[in-house]
């Protein structure tokens, strides 16, 4: 499938026009709401697990980064990111860290963020790269191998306490991964419009989530069912 979709040439993109600026702004909202969101939950990750403090606040400000970082790919474009959107699609799933937090539920705050948004920063980024301006290609590339690291200190202490924390893990994806897809699904359009292809986007994020339950432990018959449940929960248009 992803073999037969066509590959987009980013010079046969017209950067300038009204429709890409328009899809872009929006996109470019989702990116920095949600670096900016990652920022945050670093943060409070750092206060739950006080023996990795330093490392989680230097995530933390990773993302921070990221976030100005993208609105200067925006800025470069003549763009402002449009927040509205943005903040709309990911309250549900920032509410849902919220309360995790609130519960000192750490692995359910380490599938939402180190899992389940890293794995969707990666796919999304990774689909963005081939189409990406001159300008944020190089930026695009450096944030990727940060998220790598962000998803690899979740995958270890998940690890490491896969046995206690198994049950939470399916628990909490099986809530958080239709959010995750419904965002997406709301972003199809524009995606399509800057050059992305957001079916793509839904399969290279399946094969890392995959990947990442399997890392942690799971068994790859289960980690598949509960990808597959919740994929079918949400339609791509
Ligand atoms: C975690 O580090 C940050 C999570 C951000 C998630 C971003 C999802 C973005 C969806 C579409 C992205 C296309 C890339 C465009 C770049 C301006
Ligand atoms: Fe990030
Ligand atoms: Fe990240």
């Amino acid at each position: 499938m992803s073999k037969a979709s066509p590959q987009i040439d980013n010079k046969q993109i017209d950067f300038s026009s009204d429709a890409y600026r328009n899809a872009y702004s929006r996109i470019n909202g989702v990116v920095v709401v949600g670096e900016a969101l990652a920022d945050r939950h670093f943060r409070l990750l750092a206060k739950s697990i006080p023996e990795d403090r330093d490392v989680l606040l230097r995530l933390g400000a990773m993302e921070g980064r990221h976030a100005v970082e993208f609105v200067g790919c925006g800025r470069n474009l003549g763009i402002k990111p449009d927040t509205t959107l943005a903040k709309k699609l990911f309250a549900p799933l920032h509410e849902l860290f919220l309360k995790c937090d609130h519960n000192n539920d750490l692995p359910g705050c380490l599938v939402i963020q180190g899992l389940i948004v890293e794995c969707f920063a990666v796919a999304a980024y990774k689909e963005y790269l081939p189409v990406a301006d001159p300008y944020a290609k190089p930026i695009t590339a450096s944030v990727l191998d940060d998220e790598a690291e962000h998803l690899e200190y979740a995958e270890c202490w998940l690890k490491a306490r896969f046995q206690e924390v198994e049950a939470t893990v399916s628990c909490v994806s099986s809530q958080a991964l239709p959010i995750t897809l419904s965002i997406l699904q709301n972003l199809a359009n524009d995606m399509r419009t800057i050059g992305m292809n957001p079916v793509e986007l839904v399969a290279i994020f399946s094969e890392l989530f995959q990947e990442a339950l399997e890392n942690i432990g799971y068994e790859s018959r289960l980690a598949r069912g509960l990808i597959i449940r919740a994929a079918t929960s949400v339609p791509l248009n």
